[in-house]
């Protein structure tokens, strides 16, 4: 894109814009006042970053979920406020062709590009499960690491190996920071990540000159830095013991929380509830499937569906009411559980995990507690 008004022909409105910058910068956790920077920033045509994405062992979900959007605007901004030389999915080119296009941008902007890497990188018998125009993945990802200036591996493949790394891991798949130890590495982990974290950690870098605040994974802290379970919609029923038993049973279709099903909320960090996926509009603990971990190394795929995780660390939200845990370690009294309820739900629920049982707190009027 030459400048904002191609992007206006491209689909997007001058709201739709306006909102995402709005929607960008509450996540970023900027003031409102910041908004009019970001946006400036968005439409700076000088400031964009040459961006060279590479695909190795994955299922290209990761870009299908960027682009697939029923709504323009998040990849048509994406799209827009960087210089996308080399996408081996997007681009036009095959062949010799493809690779020169490569090659030229990889020199023209030598120590200045975003390298963003797309699939997990087979490391076994030199890498030869995974080859792109004779090279293999891990050739390929050293070479193109040396003059980037930052690395963005997308999905949880390229963060952390993925589910080709699941054991036996045949071909030794593991992430980009297994690899590559001398560049900034942002992982945006998720199978598939939101569009939106991805967005995010561009437009910040796009407008600050550099990368947000990392957590020990190298995730965004503003994305990454809070469980699922501290601000899940199904919370209040946690709390209450109110859970799910069976998908398609009442207990699932009054919208029960989905512990017991195997969610992996509680150990799970990723901003999935408040940003959700479609535009907005659904994400899966929303929509009755347990979260799998997928932000998260140890989890996805790696701990049975199934399975409940422990759960460390309760955090009970500041408007509660303080609660008395000196008789967590009984469990919850059915009756005062019920009558408590969400007043005092996070604790009851840490008693409640700390005497390593769940029981459901029955509801009058209700037989969804009452059989296990
Ligand atoms: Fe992996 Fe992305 Fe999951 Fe798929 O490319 S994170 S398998 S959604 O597509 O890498
Ligand atoms: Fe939500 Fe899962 Fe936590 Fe239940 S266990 S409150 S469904 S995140
Ligand atoms: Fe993944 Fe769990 Fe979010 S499965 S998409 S981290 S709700």
């Amino acid at each position: 894109m030459k400048n904002i008004d191609d992007l206006w022909k491209s689909g997007v409105t001058r709201r739709d814009f306006v909102k995402t910058c709005m929607t960008v910068s509450a996540m970023l956790g900027l003031p409102f006042s910041m908004v009019s920077k970001v946006a400036a920033a968005a439409q700076n045509a000088d400031g964009r970053p040459a961006v060279i994405w590479l695909h190795f062992q994955e299922c290209t979900g990761c870009s299908e979920s960027l682009l697939r959007s029923s709504h323009p605007s998040v990849a048509s901004l994406i799209l827009d406020m960087i210089s996308l030389d080399y996408h081996e999915t997007l681009m036009a080119g095959s062949g010799h062709q493809a690779e020169k296009s490569l090659h030229d941008s990889m020199t023209a902007n030598k120590g200045k590009y975003i390298l963003v890497v797309e699939g997990g990188i087979p490391t076994k018998d030199n890498g030869i499960y995974c080859k792109v125009a004779g090279k293999t993945a891990l050739e390929s990802l050293r070479t193109a690491a040396e003059g980037a200036v930052a690395i963005i591996p997308i999905g949880t493949c390229a963060s952390y190996g993925g589910i080709q790394s699941v054991g036996p891991n045949p071909t030794g798949a593991v992430g980009v920071r297994d690899i590559i130890k001398d560049k900034p590495i942002i992982n945006i982990p998720g199978c598939p990540p939101n569009p939106y974290n991805f967005l995010s950690t561009v437009l910040y870098y796009v407008t600050f000159k550099k990368l947000p605040e990392l957590d020990q994974l190298g995730r965004p802290k503003f994305a990454y830095g809070r469980r699922i379970h501290e601000h899940c919609e199904r919370r209040p029923h946690f709390d209450a013991g109110r859970f799910s038993k069976a998908f398609g049973d009442p207990t699932h279709a009054e919208g029960y929380c989905l512990y017991k099903l195997g969610c992996k909320g509680p150990a799970t960090y990723a901003n999935c509830s408040v940003t959700r996926f479609n535009d907005g509009v659904a994400w899966p603990v929303g929509i009755g499937h347990p979260c799998i971990g997928c932000t998260e190394p140890d989890l996805l795929f790696k701990t049975a569906i199934a399975d409940k995780v422990q759960i460390h660390e309760p955090t009970p939200f500041d408007s509660y009411a303080p609660v008395d845990l000196k008789d967590k370690g009984k469990g919850a009294d059915p009756l005062t559980t019920g009558v408590i309820g969400l007043a005092a739900g996070a604790a009851i629920g840490a008693g409640i995990m700390l005497a390593k049982k769940l029981p459901d707190a029955p509801d009058k009027g209700d037989d969804h507690g009452k059989t296990e």
